[in-house]
């Protein structure tokens, strides 16, 4: 891999991930199975693009990492539910037994609605106090991206796609809701607690939106010819689930074409920013290059 990915901040988000985990309560097996899946691993690329994108408006990296390790909680949330047998069904997640085979579904389920609500519990305990009015924008951004008009309603429409023939437009759409959509809002929050003005916010959401569709298409890619090994899954999910995806509908040499003019416009938007914006490129690249 050429690109430097930015592990001091990872360690960041995952340090956070520790210190804001509510544990130590009842009921065990809950919070066990929120953390068993909270802290297997991943990449932290949403968190890192929270505190990236606020850097680049001159916050601190502390400073944004409650909303930083909330937009991971929600992540993870969202891969519990996708791997119940319900959904894809999936045995191994991060290189791990997925919840609901560890857990019991039930508690996998619960698991997943603990770590949503406790994702805005933490933005409002800990986020809100310097800039009330800037978090509840943040608040409104992350909602939006993970409710009907965003991760469940591309997920919904993912389902029922499932086993059908998709034109392009349905599958975009149901990349930039069920993948696309929380990778903008973590740019977006990121910006909005810089104080982003309404210009630079324009930007800022443009390159999320590529950059989310991007990160779906590589996803896609990564399910045909990924090492599993690097994946912490096995790959050939997608084909056995009957999903449709860029390499189903336009080869695998065409979907990493779409997905390098995505990072090339991902970057291209963020040409009218004053800040310096090379960590932000470099995870375009990044998404672009990435083997896991
Ligand atoms: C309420 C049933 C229900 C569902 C919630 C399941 C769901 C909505 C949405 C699914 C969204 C989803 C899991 C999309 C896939 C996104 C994706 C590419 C995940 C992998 O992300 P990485 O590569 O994973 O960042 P790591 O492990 O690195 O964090």
């Amino acid at each position: 891999m050429r690109v430097k990915y930015p592990e001091e901040t990872r360690e960041l988000v995952e340090a956070g991930l520790e210190r804001y985990f509510p544990a130590g309560k009842r009921p065990d097996i809950l919070y066990e199975a929120m953390s068993h899946s909270l802290f297997s691993g991943g990449k932290r690329f949403r968190g890192i693009l929270v505190i990236e994108t606020a850097k680049t408006f001159g916050v601190s990296p502390k400073k944004a990492l409650p909303t930083a390790c909330a937009v991971e909680f929600i992540h993870t949330y969202s891969l519990i539910h996708d791997d119940l047998p319900a959904i894809d069904n999936d045995y191994l997640r991060r290189g791990q037994p997925t919840c609901h085979v560890l857990f019991g579904e039930d508690i996998a389920i619960l698991a997943g609605d603990a770590l949503f609500a406790e994702a805005f519990n933490l933005i409002a305990r800990e986020q809100a106090a310097d800039d009330p009015a800037g978090v509840l924008k943040v608040v409104a951004e992350i909602a939006g991206a993970t409710g009907v008009c965003g991760m469940v309603g591309g997920q919904a429409v993912d389902v029922v796609s499932s086993g059908k023939q998709v034109d392009a437009e349905t599958l975009e759409y149901i990349h930039h809701n069920k993948t696309g959509a929380l990778i903008r809002a973590s740019t977006v929050s990121g910006a909005i607690l810089g104080g982003a003005d309404e210009k630079s916010l324009r930007s800022i959401t443009e390159y999320g939106v590529s950059l989310g569709l991007a990160f779906q298409v590589t996803d896609d890619i990564l399910d045909v010819i990924g090492d599993p090994g690097l994946l912490g899954k096995t790959p050939g999910s997608d084909e056995r689930a009957k999903k449709a995806t860029y390499p189903g509908i336009c080869g695998l040499e065409r979907a990493q074409e779409f997905a390098r003019e995505r990072v090339e416009a991902a970057k291209a938007s963020l040409s009218n920013l004053d800040s310096r914006t090379s960590v932000l490129r470099d995870l375009a690249d990044f998404v672009f290059e990435r083997q896991w």
